[in-house]
């Protein structure tokens, strides 16, 4: 058996062994014969070598088997082999044509990469390694070609024939069929390649480029959808706008198409001139989509708009450096949504994501640096690591360089690697060429895996009017990298002095950059309370000597609204994790500064609404060296019962002066509906009589879905009548909508009652519950493994349906499977008992024959 792993072991690939393309491909030629069932591809490649090498070509392959090989307009009879899937061609010359012809079958290609069938539509999807399950190709990002792609269908199933970039020809063909022609002029990696049939209706706009060129902008979708295309569009043209303004980058073709796709393993992709989207971030209406959808869509719809400059016409050199593309165009898109509402709520909004989907990893066994140093399989590596760490290593960047200095570094980078496939390197060489910055120690952020850890301690000497800082960071170990050197961490704080408010020490950028650091002031006059990594600006955990006192001082003065809302995260986290160490909770310290946030007329609704939710049991979790997940709920709940309880007035003050009036998507009306849940929330842990009343009065009179959802979502940890009678209703008025209908799983997948993990089980027996549709799969399984009381039940109940779901869903779909595998990989810092069935979990997986590669890396590397 041991033998048996060991030979099927899937390879590593490693950074280090980084090698350019032997052989190039300036042009390929496609043509498409498509249909569900059998899909024809024929290949036209010119090939050149590269470099002065005996070496043959070498085409990756995926499933494919060659139905005709030719070389120079010959049909091979020997010159080719197959190298597993790999096929392998000898070539006499410098440069040849080779052709090859594969056939499909996208109506069985249930993992959605390459070409597959979706809702009747044909679509592609080739980031990371697709392509190759359509063609024959060097699939690699530095192998940049110029694309002419000819398809032809059945015109009545498939009116619409899309690809990148310009149509250039169309006509009828024989049998009922039609074909189009498509050529896109810019070279680009074959994972930016894709191509749309099918019967579809567009949303036409137009945008004009500040240099004068015209653009038509179409969003593709199903007829009835139309209606619901209107906020992508909105968004679409105000990033193009931005990105002009922010970055002087411009739209580069004469057409924009995006299609949404129902089946969809990520969230979109940027392909040049054809985005494809999931269909939840481009289809949004008052009534189906809540407040955080139509968020989620701008800031998607840009995501994948930025990429066109960061991604495409500078792509990546190999797939280590995918944080290049990533984490800096997930800096542009916060950057871009920040601009169009709150940008305290947008940065709060982001560390909570950070903090609860990237810390986690960084902190476990699948930990690795923005810059992996190797890999199995590449789609694992879609982290939030690579996006969302990514994105504050660029943040950091623009905070140490400014606005001004940030921006001639991205403009000398574009400039430089314009058709490029550059590196990470790359881009920090950009930064420091443009500045004259020395970023030599910067450079280990890409490196390092792990999240710092900075102590922070503050000593006043109050005759002698000075403070002391003293400052030490740590960076803590990580999987494959047990020594880690000190990095450059940029705080800006300032100090407040207490009881003024006022600031005795103006607000500082302080660069640590060696293990420690002392830093002194003078003239201090009153007691000063320290105020630190403001706006976070360093992707750090701060551990410092701030009590309770100086904590809610700072929630209730601090003028930086990020270290307003930390404190009072710090605050509760600190009465938290005292409560479960020592079984008291001390109440009263937050309690008191919640009334004081909501009492507080200068803050907007937004905003409170952030700083009043207590941080998530996960969060807890993760501040302990052991999780024992019934303490914490036991604790938290005692806590969130206190607030409601003793804050009632304020709570019901609070829902009335944000009761529902007319909708609006403006950012007072999102803030006040996001307040009103939070504020039925505690009343209803309060135990207040009409909780429940006032939650199926909000579900049913609602004229939007976000009020709708978050009555919902509170109704859906109770025992009421109200709660069924709310479900059903929910399933009957929304069945025929599969984006909607995705929330009716989730509200009963978070529910904290006991009971979850058995109705969990239940729903996934639901005639509405499928394993291809991955936005049903996350809907559930995915939302159940957040889950922190059901999944964690102490029966093991939750881990085993994670389990089975896993094996199940990786027969299908490994992308989606593999993604379902971190929560149990945090077996270890769980109890024994849990800590044991996790593990036993983990260990039936690995042993399943035929597991993908995905899964295997996922599950093997987690019992490390
Ligand atoms: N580049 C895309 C993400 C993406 C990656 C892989 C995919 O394959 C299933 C799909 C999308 C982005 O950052 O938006
Ligand atoms: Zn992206």
């Amino acid at each position: 058996m041991d033998a048996n792993v060991a030979l099927a072991t899937p390879p590593v690939i490693r950074r280090a062994d980084y090698q350019a393309p032997d052989w190039l491909v300036p042009e390929i030629a496609l043509d498409f014969a498509l249909d569900p069932a059998l899909t024809v591809v024929k290949a036209r490649l010119t090939v050149t070598r590269n470099g002065a090498h005996g070496r043959p070509l070498r085409l990756d392959g995926d499933g494919l088997d060659p139905v005709s090989i030719a070389v120079d307009g010959e049909m091979l009879a020997d010159a080719w082999r197959m190298d597993g899937p790999v096929l392998v061609i000898d070539l006499p010359g410098d440069a040849h044509v080779v052709e090859t012809e594969v056939r499909l079958s996208p109506e069985t290609n249930s993992q959605l990469m390459g070409l597959y069938a979706s809702g009747g539509l044909l679509c592609t999807q080739c980031e990371a390694e697709g392509f190759r399950r359509i063609t024959f190709f060097p699939d690699r990002p530095d192998v940049l070609s110029r694309y002419h792609v000819r398809m032809a269908a059945d015109k009545t199933r498939f009116p619409v024939l899309l690809a990148n970039g310009d149509p250039v020809a169309q006509g009828d063909g024989p049998d009922g069929t039609h074909w189009a022609e498509w050529h896109d002029p810019f070279p680009k990696p074959c994972y930016l390649f894709a191509l749309v049939a099918g019967d579809l209706a567009a949303n036409r706009d137009h945008f004009v480029t500040r240099s004068g060129r015209p653009v038509d902008l179409a969003i593709w979708v199903r007829e009835a959808d139309l209606p619901k295309t209107a906020h992508a569009m909105q968004a679409l043209k105000t990033s193009m706008a931005w990105d002009e303004r922010v970055y002087g980058r411009e739209y580069d073709l004469a057409i924009f198409n995006i299609v949404a796709v129902a089946d969809f393993n990520f969230g979109a992709m940027e392909n040049k001139g054809l985005n494809i989207f999931n269909s939840r971030y481009i289809l949004a209406d008052p009534d189906t989509a809540t407040d955080a959808d139509f968020d989620a869509i701008a800031g998607v719809v840009a995501h994948e708009y930025f990429h066109n400059w960061s991604g495409n016409r500078v792509t990546c050199r190999d797939w280590f450096q995918l944080s290049l593309k990533e984490g800096f165009t997930v800096f542009r898109d916060q950057g871009f949504s920040a601009d169009q509402g709150s940008p305290a709520v947008k940065r709060i909004e982001d560390v909570k994501m950070l903090r609860a989907a990237q810390f986690p990893e960084d902190a476990g066994p699948l930990a690795h640096p923005i810059r992996p140093e190797s890999y199995i399989e590449i789609s694992n590596f879609y982290t939030a690591t690579i996006y969302n760490k990514g994105a504050e290593i660029v943040r950091m960047l623009h905070t140490m360089l400014g606005a001004a200095r940030f921006r001639q570094g991205s403009d000398l980078y574009f400039d430089r690697h314009d058709g490029e496939a550059a590196t990470c390197e790359d881009f920090v060489a950009a930064m420091e060429d443009a500045t004259g910055e020395d970023l030599a120690q910067f450079r280990l952020w890409y490196g390092q895996a792990g999240t710092p850890r900075i102590r922070a301690d503050l000593e006043y000497d109050a005759p002698g009017g000075r403070a002391r800082l003293l400052l030490s960071q740590l960076v803590p170990p990580t999987p494959g990298q047990d020594a880690k050197q000190p990095m450059p961490i940029p705080l800006r704080l300032a100090l407040l002095g207490e009881p003024s408010g006022k600031e005795v020490v103006a607000e500082q950028l302080v660069v640590l950059k060696d293990a420690q650091a002392e830093l002194l002031f003078e003239g201090v006059a009153e007691r000063p309370v320290l105020s630190i990594n403001r706006g976070f600006s360093a992707p750090v955990v701060i551990e410092s000597n701030r009590n309770a006192t100086d904590l809610a001082f700072l929630s209730a003065n601090d003028p930086d609204p990020f270290a307003r809302f930390e404190a009072m995260q710090q605050l509760m986290l600190d009465t938290l994790v005292a409560g479960v160490a020592t079984g008291q909770v001390d109440h009263a310290p937050v309690v008191e500064a919640i009334a004081k946030t909501l009492a507080d007329p200068a803050l907007d609704q937004a905003f409170i609404a952030e700083c009043v939710l207590l941080p998530s049991e996960a969060f807890v979790g993760d501040q302990l060296l052991v999780v024992d997940p019934d303490a914490i709920a036991l604790v938290r709940e005692g806590l969130r019962r206190e607030i409601g309880t003793q804050l009632e007035k304020a709570w019901r003050g609070a829902y009335a002066g944000t009761a529902a009036n007319h909708y609006a998507y403006t950012p007072p009306a999102k803030g006040a509906r996001r307040l009103r849940t939070i504020a039925l929330g505690y009343l209803a842990v309060s135990g207040a009589e009409d909780a429940d009343d006032m939650a199926w009065r909000q579900y049913i009179d609602a004229d939007n879905m976000t009020d709708r959802q978050g009555a919902l979502g509170v109704l859906a940890n109770g025992h009421a009548p109200a709660r069924e009678k709310t479900l059903a209703d929910f399933y009957k008025r929304y069945q025929a909508d599969a984006l909607v209908l995705d929330k009716w799983f989730t509200a009963q997948a978070l529910s904290t009652r006991p009971d979850t993990v058995a109705a969990v089980r239940a729903l996934a027996a639901h005639p509405d519950f499928t394993l291809a549709n991955p936005n049903r799969i996350r809907s559930l399984v995915n939302a159940f493994a957040v889950n922190q009381r059901a999944f964690n039940d102490v029966g093991g109940d939750g881990y085993r349906f994670l389990g089975e779901m896993i094996v199940a869903v990786d027969q299908i779909n490994p992308q989606t499977a593999a993604r379902l595998v971190p929560p149990l990989g945090r077996w270890r810092r769980f109890e024994p008992v849990r800590a044991a069935m996790m593990r036993s979990e983990l260990e039936r997986i690995v042993a399943v024959p035929d597991l993908s590669r995905d899964v295997y890396e996922q599950v093997s590397k987690s019992l490390v």
